[in-house]
């Protein structure tokens, strides 16, 4: 079954004024979708390489598969870590985990912050819980196909790409990593926080 490109769940002005509706649309309809067709031509050249057993071009599908693979859902939970009622500051089990894990809150923020600043080029800003480790980890991914931690759920995704923030921020990310934390919605990184968990990785 071919990937489709997901709706937003919401309009694209809803996260006005710190993501723009231009920016929405441009990265949406066109950035997202992109992933999902290379992700699909991806797939679908596997699959006629094994119909032939020809895999002389085998590293650059994969490296197409890894790309847009990582491009499609990296984005799927973007779109749905932002809501138009997003800001504040988590609750619940997600609070207490961060308080544990990062100190309190504001360190976290300030922590993720950095993390996704200091990113080189494109790439990611990442909250996520790493079954094996039992605990929260914040990674500083570049590009996406490169993950640093495997085996890490990605439970929250800051995408520091250009794409994301230029028309309205140009080069000053900072400025739109602190307008991005208006719009995350808790609501939903914590119900990926509460899945993530119920996984442990066996170690020992
Ligand atoms: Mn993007």
């Amino acid at each position: 079954m071919p990937h489709v490109l997901p709706p937003l769940p919401y309009e694209y002005d809803a996260l006005e004024p710190h993501i723009d509706e231009q920016t929405m649309r441009l990265h949406h309809d066109i950035h997202h979708k992109g992933y999902v067709d290379g992700l699909n031509g991806a797939e679908k050249k596997l699959a006629e390489m094994r119909e032939s057993g020809d895999f002389a071009a085998a590293q650059a599908v994969h490296r197409a598969l890894a790309f847009h693979g990582s491009g499609h859902f990296n984005h799927v939970v973007f779109w749905e870590n932002m809501g138009p009622q997003g800001g504040g500051t988590p609750s619940g089990d997600l609070a207490s985990r961060i308080t544990k894990d990062f100190g309190d809150f504001d360190k976290f923020k300030a922590h993720f912050s950095a993390a996704a600043a200091t990113v080189e080029g494109n790439g990611w800003g990442i909250l996520a819980w790493h079954p094996a480790a039992g605990h929260l980890v914040t990674l500083a991914s570049m590009n996406h196909q490169n993950q640093g931690i495997h085996g890490a759920i990605p439970i929250l995704m800051l995408d520091v790409w250009e794409h994301a923030y230029y028309l309205k921020y140009q080069n000053k990310r900072p400025a739109y990593i602190e307008a991005w934390w208006n719009v995350v919605n808790w609501d939903n990184v914590a119900e990926r926080f509460d899945r993530a968990i119920s996984l442990q990785m066996q170690t020992t």
